[in-house]
């Protein structure tokens, strides 16, 4: 099964996905956590040029440098991993793409969507959690626990028009997305992430 977590800025993704991660392991199942961009040796590296605040990089580059990462980590990892029957957790994929270089940047959705279909060989998540939070809740708690990277630094407008991107595709596909209140205390959005895994687990006959 493959779940993929998504939002905006500071929505906890990074959190929960690691108490998720533990309390799947511990039901002993065969679970892995990644990120995008990242999650391999080359994928690190890109994931370096990308958020660093020095790099000035042009929209169609940037978005290809995200695919670039996204190509090699579904064919070294996401793919092994699921063919084996495991659990792949992934922080960001290819809706981070649209919502931020498609409706963020404005390029246009169709290329994102053929060239992200190339990248990863049409393979696409089970389960999307969209982490929704207001842009500027979600960028003080980012600010507040650390530096602001190259994405971070985008005008609110742009993170706005991400939010709005990231309804748009969630109301296009309902049945993969599940909304999440990120802006509530983390103990209930961990409760309710692990209530909708445990549901789509069960239906599958994986616990
Ligand atoms: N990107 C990515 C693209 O533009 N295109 C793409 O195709 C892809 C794949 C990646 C950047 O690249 C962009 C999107 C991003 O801008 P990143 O650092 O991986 O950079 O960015 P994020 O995934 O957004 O990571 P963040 O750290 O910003 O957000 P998270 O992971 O959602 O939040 P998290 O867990 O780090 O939490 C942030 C802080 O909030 C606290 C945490 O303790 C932490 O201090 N927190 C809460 N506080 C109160 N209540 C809660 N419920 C809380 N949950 C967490």
């Amino acid at each position: 099964m493959f779940i993929t977590f998504e939002g905006p800025e500071g929505g906890g993704k990074t959190t929960v996905m690691a108490f998720l991660l533990e309390r799947l392991l511990a039901h002993g199942l065969s679970a892995i956590s990644l990120r995008e961009p990242g999650g391999t040796h080359v994928g690190e590296q890109v994931r370096r040029l990308l958020l660093d605040t020095r790099s000035d990089i042009a929209p169609a580059a940037e978005m290809l440098l995200f695919s670039a990462s996204r190509a090699q980590l579904v064919e070294a990892i996401i793919r092994p991993h699921l063919q084996g029957g495991g659990v792949v957790l992934c922080d960001r994929y290819a809706d981070s793409t649209l919502a931020y270089q498609g409706f963020g940047r404005g390029l246009d959705l169709t290329a994102l969507r053929q060239i992200t279909r190339f990248a990863t060989g049409g393979l696409t998540p089970d389960l999307t959690l969209f982490f929704d939070i207001d842009p500027a809740q979600g960028l003080a708690r980012r600010q507040g626990s650390g530096g602001m990277d190259r994405m971070d630094a985008q005008t609110l407008d742009f993170h706005h028009r991400v939010r709005d991107g990231y309804l748009a595709l969630m109301a296009a596909e309902p049945a993969r997305w599940v909304r999440i209140d990120a802006s509530a205390p983390l103990a209930v959005v961990q409760g309710t992430v692990i209530q909708v895994v445990g549901e789509r687990l069960s239906a599958r006959g994986m616990i």
